[in-house]
């Protein structure tokens, strides 16, 4: 009776398997009313299942995702699907919609169907206690992905993504090198920061790295920051408000490569000269962020690696395998300057 609900269950939310543990003492135990609720919980949660193929007793993998807020984040989607296929592990995959809600509804989903692990990234820092203490009653193992949580280390197995404080301290780094000359004259060096998603630890952390550095150098002024939510749309409106009343700015220290595009749109608006009126410093190198460095028009790009998948399934089979992970792996990331030698950069992918 269980098996063939669950399997019900799976069948509507667009997967046909269902693992022995379905048929869990509980479930056998329970009226059918509690049956039917759950059916219909599972219907009305169900993630958009976009499953990947694979055998009978394949892993599954539930996998929420904030969105597709930036050329980013879009690869790091495809980086975990692809990865799942090549890894025979089935996906169950949930886009958020940039709502933090909505990831939580997605792992309750995720435990109903009691798949085998959870990965999800973060929207914000806090706010997961809950729904990680019910993973974990339901012997869940829980991966964080490429953003970080402000919660008790042991509701999650491990974390898996990049350091965004390094990300600021090399933003600021580079522009300690770029402005030595104009230093030394003792002229003041205007910043204006375009940080990430508020609440979230990329952006605290970027801010952060960036700010232990340049707080020390008393010739850079913070003198703007504001989030413009790794978002084009809310780059270009930032730089366009803030360049109506002409402020001096000399840098744009911008979180990540969406925003800086949507900026330099602004800037050209304006008549002004990306990369030599305003000096750009941006993180997560996409391949557009390459090509105006290329073009001079903007000074620094800031790796930030959205290719996680790999890491992700492999760190998932061990997990299932019973294996000892690393509680935080890194991946690693590169800073590519103006004047480097970047004709020997492969396409970037996204
Ligand atoms: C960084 C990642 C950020 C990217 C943005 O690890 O969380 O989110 O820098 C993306 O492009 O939106
Ligand atoms: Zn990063």
């Amino acid at each position: 009776m269980a098996a063939k609900f669950l399997n019900g269950v799976r069948g509507a939310c667009g997967t046909s398997r269902y693992s022995t543990r379905f048929e869990a003492p509980f479930l056998r135990a329970a009226p059918r009313k509690l049956l039917a609720l759950i059916f219909s919980l599972l219907l009305s949660s169900c993630p958009k299942a976009e499953k990947t193929p694979a055998s009978r007793d394949a892993l599954i993998l539930g996998f929420s995702q904030i969105g597709a807020e930036s050329a980013w984040r879009i690869r790091n989607t495809q980086s975990v699907q692809e990865s799942a296929k090549q890894a025979g592990i089935q996906l169950l995959f949930a886009n958020a919609e940039q709502k933090q809600e909505n990831q939580i509804k997605a792992i309750r989903s995720f435990i109903a169907y009691q798949v085998d692990v959870i990965a999800f990234v973060p929207i914000v820092v806090s706010g997961w206690d809950n729904v990680l203490q019910e993973a974990r009653k339901a012997g869940i193992p829980v991966l964080v992905t490429d953003r970080k949580i402000d919660a008790d280390e042991s509701l999650y197995a491990g974390f898996i993504g990049t350091d965004s404080e390094k990300e600021g301290r090399e933003a600021a780094l580079f522009l300690l090198d770029k402005f030595a000359g104009r230093r030394k004259a003792g002229d003041l060096i205007r910043v204006a920061e375009f940080s990430g998603t508020v609440g979230s630890s990329v952006a605290d952390g970027r801010a952060k790295g960036f700010r232990d550095i340049i707080e020390k150098e008393p010739e850079f002024e913070i003198f703007y920051s504001k989030s413009g939510d790794f978002m084009r749309s809310k780059g270009y409106e930032l730089m366009r408000t803030l360049l109506e009343n002409r402020p001096q700015i000399d840098v744009l220290f911008s979180h990540n490569d969406s925003m800086t595009l949507g900026a330099m749109d602004a800037m050209r608006e304006a008549g002004l000269r990306p990369g030599e009126d305003i000096a750009i410093i941006t993180i997560d190198a996409q391949q557009k962020a390459i090509d105006a460095l290329k073009a001079g028009e903007v000074n620094c790009v800031i790796e930030c690696n959205p290719n996680q998948g790999p890491l992700i399934m492999d760190i998932a089979k061990q997990l299932i395998a019973g294996g000892q992970t690393p509680r935080f792996i890194h991946v690693d990331e590169a800073v590519f300057r103006e004047g480097d030698d970047l004709s020997v950069l492969p396409p970037r992918g996204y």
